[in-house]
């Protein structure tokens, strides 16, 4: 076989409307946001012309739902031509949020083969369809299949069958391939059952964040979302440019083509009790954390440790608006998406803990709580449940365990902020 290259990527969820955010940023923001999702096909065809790729696959979630707006579709199939000018296919699978059969009709330029959606539940004869074509002599197959509806559960990892005359079979898996994580379980599957069918690449979608599953024989790869949309789906983000050469071996690189970026930055403030210290410790982990790379950043901070700064930082939005204030001034590409602080006072948790007071029973039942994440479970779930009330983000239900853990840190930094105050003490 000869060598050639093609490039990855799923979950460009075009079209998103960010309606989370647009309370949170400032309207200018929100357009740049907004823009770099948009015209994140773009760059990635910019980005395939580029590293002169011989195809383009792409594993589900084009769109963020079936509903974006028309424009959206034209400017995707604007894409699609200039690929096709330059002589390089698309192979596309939809996803759960964009499943096939509820777009508007909007035909592709012929070089763009769409995936066929799979039956939720396959008889035993089905097959993912597949495509085989050829480079420079080469036999590549691509086998995939599109969501017909927003939910499909059941592993199709069976299905899919190498065709004995190819030199090389690229599989395209949206689902969730071992743990799931935040995501849904969709297509649930194991990393031993890709393995069984013999294919030289998994190119999976659905997982957001980036991660090599398996380097090679055969590469199994979730690329990550071109463009990350909140600051949950932190850090760079790219596609996914795959080199196979004379030997079927690959070699994986990622090209960056998000143009904003979120952050999560944690800053430790322990033993500080200046409060301009404090500001500038943030602002010189917030330089760091965007040095030098041209992009625009939107950044969450954490403000961690235990410092007698705690009760001054308790009125949060003075402090941050501080803090907009100083990154301005310093003329950092980084936008405050927010701040949490998480500071703890100075104070002995164990010996207030003994207290026959009401600091010490709270702390009590918070350590007993925080120590037994079924306890915490039953005794917040009545408290909290007119909070997480049952939507799909929202219910109590959907908390992690490490969510649960975090409410109640954050509940006993509350009380032991006004330790020493009248009605708290020790
Ligand atoms: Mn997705």
């Amino acid at each position: 076989m000869n060598a050639f290259r093609f490039l990855h990527t799923a979950d460009l969820h075009l079209g998103t409307p960010f309606s989370g955010l647009a309370k949170q940023l400032p309207p200018e923001w929100l357009r740049r946001v907004q823009t770099a999702s948009y015209k994140v096909f773009d760059r990635i065809v910019d980005i395939a012309l580029e590293e002169r790729v011989d195809f383009v696959t792409v594993a589900g979630d084009l769109f963020d739902s079936t509903s974006v707006p028309m424009a959206v579709q034209f400017e995707l199939a604007r894409g699609f031509e200039r690929l096709r000018d330059a002589d390089i296919r698309v192979l596309v699978s939809h996803g759960n949020h964009d499943p096939l059969g509820r777009l508007r009709p909007l035909a592709w330029p012929d070089n763009v083969t769409v995936f066929a959606t799979a039956p939720p539940v396959p008889t035993p004869d089905y097959r993912v369809p597949s495509t085989v074509f050829t480079i420079r002599r080469t036999r590549v197959q691509v086998s995939g299949f599109s969501y017909g509806q927003p939910e499909i559960y059941q592993s199709l990892a069976d299905y899919f069958e190498r065709d004995a005359t190819v030199d090389f079979a690229l599989g395209l898996y949206h689902g969730a391939v071992g743990q799931a994580g935040d995501h849904a379980n969709y297509c649930a599957t194991r990393l031993e059952n890709l393995l069984r069918r013999n294919f030289d690449f998994w190119g999976l979608g659905h997982i957001h964040k980036p991660s090599v599953l398996r380097a090679h024989s055969p590469a199994v790869v979730y690329p990550g979302n071109p463009q990350g949309r909140h600051v949950k789906e932190e850090g760079e983000r790219g596609c996914l440019i795959v080199s196979v050469d004379g030997a079927g071996r690959v070699e994986m690189k990622t090209r960056v083509t998000g143009t904003v970026v979120w952050r999560m930055l944690e800053v430790d403030i322990s033993g500080i009790d200046d409060l301009s210290l404090a500001v500038h410790m943030v602002l010189r982990s917030v330089r760091e954390a965007v040095a030098g790379t041209g992009a625009a950043y939107v950044a969450r901070v954490i403000v961690k440790g235990v410092t007698a700064l705690h009760r001054d930082l308790g009125a949060q939005d003075e402090f941050e608006s501080t803090l907009e204030q100083e990154l301005m001034n310093a003329s950092l590409p980084v936008l405050l998406e927010g701040v949490e602080i998480k500071t703890r006072p100075p104070v002995d948790i164990d010996v207030l803990a003994q207290s026959s007071e009401f600091i010490g029973e709270f702390l009590r039942s918070v350590r007993s709580c925080r120590g037994d994440v079924q306890a915490a479970r039953r005794f917040l779930k009545p408290l909290l449940g007119e909070v997480f009330h049952d939507g799909y983000d929202l219910s109590f239900d959907r908390l992690s365990d490490a969510e649960i853990d975090e409410l109640l840190e954050a509940a006993q930094n509350l009380v032991l902020q006004h330790v020493g105050e009248g009605g708290v003490t020790a």
